[in-house]
């Protein structure tokens, strides 16, 4: 047995475990604090860093190499000589350092494997339910996460979501179900974990630039089903993704479960006109359960066909996770989108201004444009390898104008040129600061009764802003600054 595969417990011995933490940002910070308290020996190598982390590792006496070349940094991986060298996510496959790690056979882990190791810290381990698709895992792992809490199962959302999961595995509040927002980073990395429930809700063409190549990205995604004990959940109208379960491996025990905003076949849950129906946990093919009905969802302003995928969704999870429907319908009651999906800024003089900045490529700007008819679009920023002509197309005819941000402008512009001439184009050139007044200023002058001004950019959007939040916050400032 080799030295790792003995350390499958937070109670192993890991004093003698050499460990290279590659990344420090949130979960590489994450990832060093559980290595010290579990006693092993760490080093941290990373490009940039916080001051303020690389000050808590010196109180933790972690030596970090912050900043230095490619070259210095191979001589430490190599004079160190790690068990382990643990990434971060958004670090490349293909970055120099990894390639080292790899030609000297050294294993790469990211936080949600240590984390898989290390999740007995308090006896019982919480059992895991893992997330994933190219939009909507946020919504989803939310919903999950009050589902469970609705059924008084101890809950915690947790991975991508923005909590590191080792946060969750080391919580005192001793969860017994972790919500696991899985990227496609994490995934292309992930060793061998074994959810209880597991889920792609959905593949679109997303970090292209990343994976290399659509199909890299889809089989990444796909690892989310292996080893998944009860119940994997595939998208119906989603052919992707059931094509990914059944290339799956270790799912022989599991139910496969199908969601879909149609009306749903036996295996299914779905929506009949306003009602969600479950025909998946149900005793006979032919027994439909009604879970809950669009009215339940009282907190959503605007109910967007994603949103109704993204709750079927959920409520499928949750049902193979032993939520009853009482508890689905309780906890849709009271559950709150997150800002930046599809969120009313304002409503005034018959024109509505919303903020989906979280649109942060095409497919979520679909589900976005499918909500509205007639559509000044806020689009663009950095497109990351992915073509938006397919989406100009589509929504052609409701796009009465674009104003066209960020850095990517010229294959968004050509699109609407090619696909929607009809629409009128404006590229903004002002300096980041200004960008939104500017758009603001631009398409009130176009907007009339009956509009929704659309701030849904299907671009990622660090070329201009700190974030997708940053982006929306500005977008709303400038909105409600020039209403006053
Ligand atoms: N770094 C390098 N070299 C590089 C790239 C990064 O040294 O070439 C180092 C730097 O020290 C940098 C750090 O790595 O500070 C950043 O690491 P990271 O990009 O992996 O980000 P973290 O701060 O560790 O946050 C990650 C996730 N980020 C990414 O995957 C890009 C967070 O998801 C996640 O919430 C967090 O772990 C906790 O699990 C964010 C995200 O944008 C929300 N995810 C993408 C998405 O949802 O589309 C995948």
């Amino acid at each position: 047995m080799s030295k790792l595969e003995t350390l499958n417990s937070w109670h192993a011995d890991w004093t003698n475990t050499k460990a290279v933490v590659f990344g420090l940002g949130i979960s590489g910070f994450s990832v060093a604090d559980t290595l010290v308290e579990l006693g092993a020996e760490v080093i941290v190598i990373a490009d940039k860093a916080e001051d303020d982390l690389v000050k808590v590792l010196e109180v933790l006496e972690v030596k970090s190499f912050i900043g230095n070349s490619f070259e210095e940094n191979k001589a430490t991986l190599e004079a160190f000589a790690p068990d382990v060298l643990i990434t971060s996510p958004g670090i490349r496959p293909n970055n120099e350092l990894l390639l080292v790690a790899q030609e000297h056979n050294i294993p790469i882990w990211t936080d949600i494997d240590l984390a898989w190791q290390v999740r007995d810290k308090f006896g019982k381990p919480a059992e895991w339910i893992c997330i994933t698709g190219t939009n909507g895992k946020t919504t989803v792992t939310q919903l999950v996460e009050g589902m469970l809490l609705a059924a008084g199962v101890r809950a915690s959302a947790c991975g991508n979501i923005g909590v590191p999961i080792l946060h969750a595995v080391r919580h005192p509040a001793q969860f017994e179900a972790l919500v696991v927002e899985l990227s496609s980073f994490q995934l292309h990395y992930l060793n061998h974990v074994e959810p209880l429930v597991s889920a792609v809700l959905n593949i679109a063409d997303d970090h292209l630039d990343w994976h290399g190549s659509f199909d890299a990205y889809a089989s990444d995604k796909g690892k989310v089903y292996n080893n998944t004990k009860v119940c994997c959940v595939y998208n119906s109208l989603d052919q992707k993704t059931s094509e990914l379960l059944a290339q799956a491996t270790g799912t022989e025990s599991a139910q496969a479960v199908g969601f879909t905003v149609m009306t749903p076949t036996p295996n299914e849950l779905g929506w009949v006109e306003d009602i969600l129906v479950d025909r998946a946990f149900v005793d006979r093919a032919d027994i439909a359960d009604e879970l809950a009905t669009i009215s339940d969802l009282v907190n959503i302003p605007v109910i967007s066909p994603h949103l109704l995928a993204n709750v079927a969704a959920a409520a499928a999870i949750a049902r193979g996770a032993g939520v009853q429907p009482a508890e689905i319908r309780n906890a849709l009651r009271v559950f709150k989108l997150d800002a930046h999906r599809i969120e009313l800024v304002l409503d005034r003089d018959g024109v509505r201004w919303i903020d989906d900045s979280k649109a942060t490529n095409p497919h979520a700007a679909d589900a976005a444009l499918a909500s509205f008819d007639s559509v000044v679009w806020v689009v663009g920023g950095l497109l990351k390898g992915v073509d938006i002509s397919s989406l100009v197309q589509k929504h052609a005819a409701k796009l009465k104008a674009a104003l066209v941000i960020g850095l990517d402008r010229e294959p968004v512009v050509k699109a609407l040129s090619d696909f929607a001439p009809e629409c009128q184009v404006t590229e903004i050139l002002s300096e980041p600061g200004e960008v939104m007044s500017q758009v603001v200023a631009l398409a009130r002058a176009i907007a009339v009764e009956g509009d929704v001004v659309l701030l849904a950019p299907a671009a990622a959007s660090m070329d201009q802003f700190v974030d997708y939040a940053d982006r929306g916050n500005s977008f709303a400032s400038a909105v409600l600054e020039g209403s006053k």
